[in-house]
């Protein structure tokens, strides 16, 4: 069966190798896939969840859409568009907003973490958007997505959400349930700083992460700067227990080059970290440097992300109008 894939990523700047190796990398190898229907949206709705500053979010839109294609998403096979241009995201959001229970939203870790210690502050679009987020995917009736590890709860509850409206509406199998795609291995990169915490664009601190526009020498420099610990690399995976910021530098020198961890192991254990760092900076800048130039290159022609856009805005309108359209019949409307 051929599968149908949605994804999205929020165009809220910096993005980083954890977006790269968590979801993009995986959206390029689906797009290659003759068999399969991509769709892959600037989530720019889901980007206002906290305040963004008007003309930085148009650049960042553009941005994002120039990183999908930089990085080998080709927008004549896949259709590559910003949320804010098809209206049924926020008209399904709002009629599954009124189907999902307080309760389902209130598990979600993600607001947690974001919202901080003043829940109270964070905005209502915040603690609802895991349901935009299952209106994205259930539109387009989407069989895989393709997400990091840290959006498997919100994927849950898309397939909770699916299933209680068949249910609510008598209409089994109207919203298709459908199946997250998260790698098994080194689906959740952590920052360079605090092997704990994950790689994130609105760490305060850029040597926290490898931004997809970095140069060559920005990502040597944050390799050598990135935290390590004071002993040899092992040569044995559950030797990593307790060493977050091994198995995190291990981990991302694995998942670029396809390898497995043990292949990884085998090559640095009883080695020294800078023997590591070293190999590390020499493959991320053959794999980031080209995709950040072709970046840079594509930011300038603005009239040729705006066509893209445009393009696939118009395709993914026909899709998302036709689901509205039997939700609203199937409601009562
Ligand atoms: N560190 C990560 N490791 C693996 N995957 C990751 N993703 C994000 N961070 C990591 C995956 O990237 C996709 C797009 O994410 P997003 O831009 O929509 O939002 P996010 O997850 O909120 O990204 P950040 O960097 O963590 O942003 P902030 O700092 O604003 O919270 C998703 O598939 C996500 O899983």
């Amino acid at each position: 069966m051929p599968k149908k894939i949605f994804s999205g990523v929020q165009p809220t700047g910096n993005l980083h190798l954890g977006n790269y190796l968590g979801a993009i990398k995986n959206f390029v190898d689906l797009n290659n896939d003759n068999q399969n229907k991509c769709i892959f949206c600037v989530v720019d709705l889901h980007a206002i969840t906290v305040k963004q500053d008007k003309d930085q979010l148009k650049n960042n839109i553009l941005e994002t859409a120039a990183t999908f294609i930089a990085s080998g998403i080709d927008p004549s096979k896949s259709i590559i568009f910003n949320q804010s241009k098809v209206t049924a995201h926020a008209e399904a959001s709002w009629m599954l907003s009124c189907i999902a229970p307080m309760g389902w939203l209130n598990r979600m870790t993600q607001f947690k973490e974001k919202a901080g210690k003043d829940k109270e502050k964070a905005s209502v679009g915040l603690y609802i958007y895991p349901i935009l987020m299952a209106s994205d995917i259930l539109l387009y009736d989407a069989t895989h997505v393709p997400v990091g590890e840290d959006q498997k709860q919100h994927l849950e509850l898309t397939r909770d959400i699916a299933q209680k409206f068949n249910k609510d509406f008598n209409c089994n199998d109207f919203l298709k349930v459908p199946e997250p795609l998260i790698k098994k291995n080194f689906s959740r990169i952590m920052s360079l700083k605090d092997g704990l915490k994950k790689m994130s664009k609105s760490d305060p601190s850029d040597l926290s992460r490898i931004n997809l526009t970095d140069t060559k020498d920005e990502i040597i420099n944050k390799i050598k700067k990135a935290k390590t610990d004071s002993f040899p690399i092992p040569n044995e995976e559950h030797k990593l227990k307790d060493r977050p910021e091994a198995e995190n530098l291990l981990g991302i020198y694995s998942s670029i080059l396809n390898q497995n961890l043990d292949k990884s192991l085998d090559e640095f254990g009883g080695k020294n970290f800078s023997d590591l760092k070293r190999d590390l900076a020499e493959i991320l800048c053959n794999k980031i440097s080209p995709i950040s130039d072709e970046i840079k290159r594509l930011i300038n022609e603005k009239e040729y992300l705006d066509e893209v856009l445009i393009q696939g805005a118009s395709k993914a309108e026909e899709i998302a109008a036709k689901k509205i359209k039997e939700m609203k019949k199937l409601i009562g409307f």
